[in-house]
């Protein structure tokens, strides 16, 4: 197997050794592989929705990048049917958005917010 190495920022090292061990992986290679898989099957699931869809949208983010997210959601204002924009604590909000509308567009919206390295988290709920 290719040996690559990462960078990670002490705070998800620390996670993620608490989470290796409260599943028993053996090590970080092998947590770090799981996370991987679960991403791809996450990216798959996304990638074969087809039609016009009901589906939340959530996104954990930095507060300082209030105006950016705002910058994006206006790109799909028409499948936004109900956004909720909310601060959960000292620096942080939670976006939550009620999506329905052509599966594309949505998948595009996900994806241009997966995509953003100031996301803490995101996270689309297809119905
Ligand atoms: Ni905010």
């Amino acid at each position: 197997m290719p040996i690559i190495s990462i960078s990670l920022n002490e705070n998800i090292i620390q996670e993620l050794d608490k989470l290796q061990k409260f599943l028993g992986f053996s090590g970080r290679s092998e947590i770090v592989r799981a996370s991987v898989r679960n991403l791809l099957l996450e990216e798959k699931r996304i990638e074969e929705l087809d039609g016009i869809l009901h589906s939340v949208l959530l996104v954990i983010h930095d507060e300082k990048s209030d105006q950016e997210i705002s910058e994006m959601r206006h790109d799909y204002d028409k499948i936004i049917n109900t956004h909720i924009h909310n601060k959960i604590d000292k620096d942080r909000c939670l976006e939550i958005f009620v999506l329905y509308g052509e599966s594309n567009d949505i998948k595009n919206m996900a994806k241009k917010f997966q995509g953003n390295r100031k996301m803490d988290q995101v996270r689309l709920i297809v119905t």
